[in-house]
């Protein structure tokens, strides 16, 4: 009897549950290269390269560990290009008895997940993703009795649950759970900046790249230099190199942006992580024994701890509690359509020409650049969430539907209406400035509040305070904003409005079908 088991492109794990407790003689294991996917949304070049070019090697590896594999790839010309498609042709192919896979991270695949058994007439077994710290039951039973499910207790209860920087009696490492008083620093002039480990394309990465500028050419990003890991061996040379040279500066750097710095000492581990090439705990716990010999401070192991356990952890959770509502929220009734600049970089607000630019070229940009230059401007100028959700989903190597939409629908759109987000995440170029040095040598001068020349997040930031006035006047974190508003004068007041007014005048929107075809 022969068991199906279909591995997504994200389920790069050899300790994956469908992979375990099974008899290898018995299984085939299915991998799909499928147009449906690379073009749902029409994904940055150098991400399907990635994600096609790690499968490659995955099937491999499994092969080398005893795996009958059947690889269909994507112009294989029976290709049905959709993974109930394949996985119906495959299980009459192998004559399957049983199919055995593991849970779509994404809803709109585990909803096709549903389906397979009906289609193709044989059992299928559905088994939970336990990649993650947090099973979701778990994390529904944490939701369940709050009125609100903030972040900050969910990570509380997820360092109890693993005993990462826990001292023995149950207290957090050092007396404190967050060291964020820490970070937030700007670098000095002069750094010497790590660099992420990079590594040159082998024959297989080549035939993929190959495969992709012929396909998939007319996508958003550049497909080349190509130098991202696509192995687990290199995910780990990966993690030792952010260890040994960025994870110790990770904590106060964390918020600066620097033009030309496209990683500073962030990890750019999530691609590993979200492909299944790395582990969560494994990741948490290399930085933690760092710490324990003395190689890196307490507040930046605690930062990046908890942006593993912590953040990732809930924004899943918080996917699949707030789905499939959360795909078409929208508290703020915002309709603006996405500015043509995110995706040509064609502006003259350096903060975004260089975020565009570095998410063009590398298929990243570090969490600050993502909430407070990209996220921040689409908020403040009233985007349609979705219309984001789709463009940070197509330009991010690490973006899948159940970790980018909570973040950008969620936490930096506040379009569920603030179940992730307690406030709004919105600043004017004060914040950008402090944060950065884009302002510098930007056209727009910073400091000027509102008329022609000055910096547009200026008049753009009260703007958007003025016309949510009734939704966040109330809210107790704004209460000083709102006060800072109430003792402009009428006049202030009208200037700050019809700047913003005549700035929003002069987008112009991005013609459709850059994220979606059919749009
Ligand atoms: P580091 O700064 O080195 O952080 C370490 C790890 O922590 C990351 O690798 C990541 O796995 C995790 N992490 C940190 N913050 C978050 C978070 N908010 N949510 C989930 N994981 C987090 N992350 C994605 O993985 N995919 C996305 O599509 C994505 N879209 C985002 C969109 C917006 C608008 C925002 C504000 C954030 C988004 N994030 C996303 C979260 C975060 O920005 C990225 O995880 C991070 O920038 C990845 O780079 P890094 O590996 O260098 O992170
Ligand atoms: C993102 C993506 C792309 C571009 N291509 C494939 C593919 O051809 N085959 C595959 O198995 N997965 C792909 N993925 C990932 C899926 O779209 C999806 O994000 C995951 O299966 C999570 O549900
Ligand atoms: Fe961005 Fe304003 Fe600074 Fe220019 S001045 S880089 S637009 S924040």
């Amino acid at each position: 009897m022969t068991i199906l088991i279909p591995v997504l492109g994200d389920q790069l794990s050899p300790a994956l549950a469908s992979l375990r407790d099974i008899d290898r003689d018995r299984a085939v294991v299915l991998m799909m290269e499928v147009w449906d996917e690379a073009t749902y949304v029409r994904h940055h070049q150098k991400k399907i390269a990635l994600i096609f070019a790690a499968m490659r090697h995955f099937a491999e590896e499994l092969r080398s560990d005893g795996w009958t594999v059947d690889y269909v790839t994507l112009d294989n010309t029976d290709n049905t290009h959709n993974f109930t498609g394949e996985v119906a042709r495959a299980a009459t192919r192998h004559a399957a008895r049983a199919i055995r896979t593991v849970a779509g991270g994404e809803y709109r695949v585990r909803r096709m997940q549903d389906d397979w058994a009906a289609r193709t007439g044989v059992p299928v077994e559905i088994l939970e993703d336990d990649r993650f710290v947090c099973p979701l039951p778990d994390f529904y039973a944490w939701a369940q009795g709050r009125r609100e499910q903030r972040m900050e207790y969910f990570y509380r209860d997820m360092r109890r649950r693993t005993g990462l920087l826990m001292t023995g009696d149950g207290k957090p490492a050092g007396g404190k759970w967050n060291y964020d008083q820490d970070n937030r620093q700007t670098p000095p002039r002069g750094l010497n900046y790590p660099a992420p480990a990079r590594f040159a394309p082998d024959a297989t990465t080549n035939a993929v790249l190959a495969l992709v500028g012929a396909r998939f050419g007319d996508h958003f990003g550049d497909l080349t230099p190509f130098a991202l890991p696509v192995t687990r061996a290199q995910a780990l040379v990966a993690l030792d190199r952010f260890v040994a040279t960025a994870l110790p500066d990770f904590g106060r750097y964390q918020d600066a942006m620097i033009a030309g710095q496209d990683y500073l000492y962030h990890s750019s581990l999530s691609l590993c992580l979200n492909l299944g090439l790395l582990a969560p705990l494994e990741v948490c716990e290399a930085a933690v024994a760092a710490y324990e010999r003395g190689d890196a401070p307490l507040n930046a192991v605690e930062g990046f701890v908890r942006q593993i356990i912590g953040w990732r952890e809930y924004m899943r959770g918080m996917y699949w509690w707030e789905m499939p509502a959360l795909g078409t929220a929208n508290a703020l009734d915002a309709t603006r359509a996405l500015p043509e600049f995110y995706w040509t970089g064609d502006t003259d607000l350096r903060c975004l020409a260089e975020s565009v630019d570095q998410t063009k070229r590398e298929a990243y940009a570090h969490h600050i650049q993502r909430l407070m230059v990209l996220g921040n401007f689409a908020l403040l100028a009233g985007v349609d969430p979705q219309a984001v959700s789709d463009w940070f989903l197509v330009v991010y190597f690490d973006a899948y539907e159940w970790v980018e939409m909570p973040n950008v629908v969620g936490m930096s759109q506040f379009a569920d209406g603030g179940a992730i987000a307690s406030k709004p995440y919105v600043s004017s170029g004060a914040y950008i400035d402090r944060m950065s040095d884009y302002c510098g040598r930007c056209r727009y001068d910073v400091k000027q509040k509102t008329g022609e020349g000055a910096c547009p997040f200026n008049a753009l930031y009260w703007d958007f305070l003025a016309r949510h006035e009734r939704r966040f006047r109330g809210n107790a974190r704004m209460r000083n904003i709102y006060a800072t508003w109430d003792r402009f004068d009428a006049a202030k007041r009208a200037d700050y409005r019809a700047s913003a007014a005549a700035f929003l005048d002069t987008l112009v929107p991005a013609a459709p079908g850059w994220a979606r075809h059919d749009a």
